[in-house]
């Protein structure tokens, strides 16, 4: 045992430099991969942080991760323009993340055999500097892992989905940034050691393994090889091109959609207005009929309290904006929606002022059944509390009665089924 862990001996298999035969491993094409993961992850880093952003989770009922604190510094008002602000961060989050997938699986494979380097630490140093790539590739497998279940629907988590990718992005964010600032030289002298354009030329029969490394990736006795670098870029990029391709779709409307193979909503909808995706449908989430059904009245409260029908509603000036849905899942589509103006239903109740606007659903408990909208939010004249879709009543999966639409925000705040507008002093 003591000569194991002295390194004078190691145990079998992975831990056996042997073990790892391919003659493709090297410091160069590791580099390749991490330059674009150098790139692209901090892109789709930024991203997130900025949808967490776009929840307003300073405002009351908003937070979806209480406990965030220290997490909130950067935290800033979300716009309401351009109104597919949100559509484009959240598409860029979800659609580059997914297309990075394949990159970052052929990063994790050429650096696989130092993960199995023995003895596992020989100084302090060495110790923090694994224990640092543990968090790395911990925190990177963990944040695409509970993102793509996320927006593939499997809600298994045993914890808030919200609060463990926020704070899983944190520390895969303090591991990158350790990782980066120790690699950042030994990636430039690799990029430069071989020419890229000469590699995409390169056949199999020419292909040989990169000088030995002191970091080891290059094999100690390697296999003769069965891919040229070209095949395994050409595959590893191949793989990115295709997740793109099956995905993006999902981010716009028309034809595009229907080659959106890898998302889980519907791809083709019938020509009516109402035929869009819905997130949850009403009986999902226990809305019945007897509730949106003639008895329903919208409460308003503000300097006083009132109670209006939906054809009191109707009888009030109508406007009609084209506003995108843009899900954090990714998803978004853009609708032709019609109804009263926020700001003209904060005037009716004497609601006077710097006001915000709390929304209560119909739905009962979950996190989507309330949302408060800012101040600029609540006065936006496309803010709308919809009645009606592209010339047509809500559908009960849409919202009807009546359902909140804001210019730019996140999906998650366009309300459905609304019960009550309570308009309260911006804080
Ligand atoms: N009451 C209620 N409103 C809701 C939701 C919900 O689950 N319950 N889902 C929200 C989310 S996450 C999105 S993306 C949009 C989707 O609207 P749609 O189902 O009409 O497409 O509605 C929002 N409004
Ligand atoms: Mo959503």
């Amino acid at each position: 045992m003591r000569a194991l862990l002295r390194g004078e001996e190691r145990p079998p298999g992975p831990f056996r430099p042997e073990f790892w035969r391919s003659p493709l491993r090297g410091p160069w094409l590791t580099s390749v991969f991490g330059l674009v993961l150098l790139v692209g992850l901090p892109i789709v880093a930024v991203t997130g942080l900025v949808s967490y952003a776009a929840y307003n989770p300073r405002l009351p009922g908003n937070d979806l991760t209480p406990e965030s604190g220290l997490l909130r510094f950067y935290l800033f008002d979300w716009p309401v323009r351009p109104v597919w602000i949100y559509r484009v961060t959240q598409g860029i989050h979800v659609i580059l993340g997914l297309t990075l997938v394949p990159v970052l699986l052929a990063k994790l494979w050429s650096v696989i055999p130092k993960l199995f380097a023995w003895p596992p630490a020989l100084s302090p140093a060495q110790a923090l500097e694994r224990a640092s790539l543990l968090l790395l590739v911990g925190g990177a497998v963990f944040e695409f892992v509970t993102g793509i279940f996320n927006i593939q629907l499997f809600y298994i988590f045993p914890f808030s989905f919200y609060s463990g990718h926020l704070y899983g992005a944190w520390i895969f964010l303090a591991a990158l940034t350790v990782h980066v600032a120790i690699k950042l030289p030994r990636l430039v002298t690799a990029l430069r050691s071989r020419s890229f354009r000469q590699e995409l030329r390169t056949r199999l029969q020419d292909t040989r393994p990169e000088p030995p490394d002191p970091d080891g990736l290059v094999a100690a006795a390697p296999a003769p090889p069965t891919m040229s670098r070209r095949g395994l870029l050409t595959f590893v990029g191949g793989g990115s091109l295709a997740v793109l391709g099956l995905s993006v779709g999902q981010t716009m409307d028309g034809l595009p959609r229907r080659t959106a193979l890898l998302a889980p909503h519907g791809r083709e909808y019938g020509p009516g207005p109402n035929d869009f995706q819905v997130n949850k449908t009403a009986a999902s989430v226990g809305i019945v009929p007897a509730e949106t059904g003639p008895g329903w009245r919208l409460t308003l409260a503000g300097a006083r309290q009132m109670r209006l029908t939906r054809e009191e509603l109707l009888a009030m000036p109508l406007h009609t904006y084209r506003l995108p849905i843009a899900c954090v899942e990714g998803w978004s589509t853009e609708q032709a929606w019609t109804g009263v103006r926020l700001a003209d239903l904060a005037r009716l109740c004497g609601a006077k002022g710097d006001i915000g606007v709390y929304v209560r659903s119909l739905q009962k408990g979950g996190v989507f059944s309330h949302a408060s909208l800012s101040a600029p939010q609540t006065a936006d004249p496309r803010s709308l509390l919809a009645l009606r879709v592209n010339g047509a009543d809500l559908s009960l999966d849409h919202g009807f009665p009546a359902r909140i639409i804001v210019p730019g925000a996140p999906g998650v705040h366009n309300t459905k089924w609304v019960r009550e507008l309570d308009f309260r002093p911006a804080s």
